[in-house]
């Protein structure tokens, strides 16, 4: 087999590889990558340093020509991209083509607004003197990626990253690097300079830990757990480094008497179970007030009946395999807490098996729990969701609030009133109104409040506070 190879200062390399199997089917081996050492990753940092004064004056045309090419090539290539996306691991197919085509529009967007880069000028508070404010290139920077979008989040911090004239040390989740190799080929194809973006795959603790300690890294952008991030955060206080940090959620959908009884079970459904759970996006709290509470558990328990869980591959499947068997050990054991805490599973929880050996799991829902309960609080990132009764909307709002995370916030409501307010009243970044928790668009911001994340937004024209520095220039006339 080959490997497919780390990309440092333009060239491929690396002997060491590790297989990336696919959780539908355990025997077949997507591919073998490379896994870095601390001196490639040490190599990479120093191309990205080499190449950074280059590409940051690079002009606008040349890297909306790269960054449009890239694009247009995901494109034509969705079906296939999708397919390894699926394989590697585990959403639908239609859900990682749908991913591959938002990866697509984000390099589109980003070429376009590399040619819209502006400052201002302003009159300064002295007679005969201009000001100038610009906003220049951070530097050189480092893009950990979790393994759940294997090439939205990719694409939505590499494609800012270089509309900026930033260069990059990029270092995708070991589980799913297939991804990222294939939108990195892209790039380097489509006329990237050597070093303007290095691929280091491998381990967190290796070629992650290399970069944290780098002084070399201006900024750090990263998606993944809680735990991680702060030891991002902890590191780069030390290297006086910019972060970015996008880390868990325990998003809350309210669903309340008046709300319309499919919307309701449509969007927690979406939110709860697609993408089998394993977003932090994805909204583990229903929070159901009294009046429409068991029509809402009904509804909800005969539309998890009607999901396949299957190959990712598959036609006809809802809900692909758990990604390994780490995170379904952990998805079966909150399955357990959650029934020692005295919450009901009304449906699922337990292992399946299909045609192909894979991590199966059947959707689990409980009723009957509480927002103190460790299922509540604690981001569990599979199909595990607990409904929460509650009496009416204050309640409703107070339980939504009252989590160390603040991502996304759902409810399901027919009444202007009550939207408005949860509108002004939810702590969170993202609040949607009769839809899913889940599922962003890509030319707006993205980010969350409290524990979810830290630094600014991702994502539309608000990605250049993190992936700039501004400058403001006085000239005497
Ligand atoms: C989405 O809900 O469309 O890791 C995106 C995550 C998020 C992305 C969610 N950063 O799940």
């Amino acid at each position: 087999m080959t490997i497919y190879q780390n990309l440092i200062a333009g060239e491929w390399t690396g002997a060491d590889a590790v297989e990336n199997i696919n959780p539908s089917d355990t025997k077949e081996v997507v591919g073998l990558y490379a896994s870095g050492s601390a001196a490639d990753t040490k190599n990479a940092i120093a191309a990205a340093k080499a190449a950074f004064p280059a590409w940051s004056r690079s002009g606008i045309w040349e890297r909306h020509v790269i960054l449009k090419k890239a694009g247009d090539e995901i494109m034509a290539r969705k079906d296939e991209l999708g397919a390894l996306l699926a394989r590697e691991e585990g959403k639908t197919l239609p859900e990682a083509i749908g991913e591959t085509i938002r990866a697509s529009q984000i390099f589109e967007f980003f070429a376009g607004e590399a040619l819209r880069l502006a400052g201002e000028v302003v009159p300064s508070v002295r007679p005969n003197i201009g000001v100038e404010i610009t906003r220049e290139p951070l530097g050189v920077i480092g893009i950990i990626t979790p393994w759940n979008f294997p090439i939205a989040i990719p694409a939505w911090k590499i494609a800012p990253a270089l509309c900026y004239g930033n260069t990059v040390v990029f270092k995708p989740a070991e589980l799913v690097p297939g991804c990222s190799w294939a939108i990195v080929d892209i790039l380097n194809r489509a006329g990237l300079p050597k070093g303007v973006l290095n691929l280091v795959m491998g381990k967190g603790s290796v070629v992650g830990q290399t970069m944290l300690d780098s002084p070399d890294l201006a900024g750090i952008t990263f998606t993944g757990s809680v735990g991680t991030g702060k030891r991002v955060a902890v590191s780069s206080i030390e290297h006086n480094r910019k972060i970015q940090l996008e880390m868990g959620g325990k998003n809350p959908m309210v669903i309340l008497d008046d709300a319309d009884l499919n919307v309701a079970v449509e969007a927690a459904a979406n939110s709860a179970f697609f993408s089998t759970g394993q977003r932090c996006t994805a909204s583990s709290r229903l929070i159901v007030t009294e009046g429409i509470h068991d029509r809402f558990v009904a509804a909800m328990t005969e539309k998890l009946k009607s999901l396949n869980v299957d190959h990712a591959l598959k036609t006809g499947t809802h809900i692909g395999p758990v990604v390994d068997e780490r995170q379904l050990k952990t998805d079966i054991d909150y399955i357990e807490i959650g029934r020692q805490e005295g919450a009901k599973l009304a449906f699922g929880g337990e292992l399946i098996s299909r045609d192909t050996p894979g991590f199966y799991l059947q959707p689990a829902l409980f009723t009957e729990a509480t927002n103190q309960m460790r299922i509540s609080r604690e981001e569990i990132f599979g199909p595990v969701a607990s409904v929460i009764r509650v009496k009416d909307y204050d309640e409703a709002l107070a339980v939504a609030n009252d989590t160390p995370f603040g991502l996304s916030s759902g409810i399901a409501t027919t009444s202007l009133k009550h939207a408005t307010h949860f509108k002004r009243n939810a702590e969170a970044g993202m609040v949607m109104v009769n839809l899913p928790t889940a599922g962003v668009d890509f030319h707006v911001p993205f980010g969350g409040r409290k524990g979810s994340s830290y630094g600014s937004r991702e994502q539309g024209k608000y990605a250049a506070e993190f992936f700039t520095v501004v400058k403001t220039a006085y000239t005497l006339a």
